[in-house]
């Protein structure tokens, strides 16, 4: 039985004010059934992890794939990890296209993220143009084969599906389309890691809302939900939170 995993990436966004939020998550949700992570920029790993105190995990947004050295502006899993985080998100779409990280770089991170004690949540999702060319499924299946490192597990690995054409664009797949998706990437995982393939959760991506949260966490597959925009409020999270 996989637990389901509400987790939200703030991306850029965020100052120490905005940890208000974060109390007020907690207050409103003491005890989640489910598992809840928030993903805050960088800067606020560790204070977010202080206020968190243990009732929400932490994680950051991406990491290096050396455990140190001269990489100006980077950051190792080792250091998220001693902030307090015990995830990492990486491979994002934007860190694809903004950083031009390839699978090959991914997985690197995410063998570090495993080295440092982090949970590595690996997204993969396809492009409008490769959807349209029908190529959605090769596409997220090469990024999944190329991104997992040998060896993953269920507790270390958190696999997320966001088609990028809809992330932050307000449009989502169809339920059908997310089934599909799911389903496949699941096939693939137990194809590959067996039991262990079957335990990762995997969370979709992209314009999760309140209204629309109850139906996508019924999809075939689906194990919870990679939030942006909607995780930045206490009360759009935690109405995601009810849904799960
Ligand atoms: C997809 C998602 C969070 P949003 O990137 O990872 O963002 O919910 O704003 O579409």
């Amino acid at each position: 039985m996989r637990r389901k995993l509400a987790a939200g990436n703030w991306k850029m966004n965020g100052t120490k004010a905005s940890l208000a939020e974060v109390a007020a998550l907690i207050a409103a949700h003491p005890s989640p059934k489910s598992e809840v992570l928030l993903c805050p920029p960088a800067t606020l790993v560790a204070a977010m992890a202080t206020a968190a105190a243990g009732k929400i995990a932490v994680g950051g947004q991406d990491c290096h794939m050396k455990a140190s050295g001269a990489h100006t502006g980077d950051i190792a899993a080792e250091m998220l990890a001693d902030c307090g985080a015990s995830h990492v998100i990486l491979g994002h779409s934007e860190r694809r296209a903004d950083h031009g990280e390839s699978s090959d770089m991914v997985c690197a991170k995410a063998a570090a993220a495993r080295a440092a004690g982090l949970v590595a949540v690996i997204c993969v999702g396809e492009t409008e143009a490769q959807r349209d060319a029908g190529e959605t499924l090769a596409l997220v299946g090469a990024q999944l084969a190329g991104s997992v490192p040998d060896g993953a597990t269920a507790a270390n690995t958190v696999i997320a599906y966001e088609p990028v054409w809809a992330i932050g664009t307000g449009r989502t797949p169809t339920l059908e389309q997310i089934a599909e998706v799911h389903d496949f990437l699941r096939a693939e995982l137990v194809a590959r890691f067996g039991t262990e393939g079957e335990g990762m959760r995997l969370l979709y991506g992209g314009s999760v809302k309140p209204s629309n949260a109850t139906e996508i966490f019924a999809t075939s597959n689906v194990d919870g939900a990679l939030v942006g925009g909607a995780s930045l409020k206490a009360a759009d999270f935690g109405a995601i939170l009810s849904a799960l």
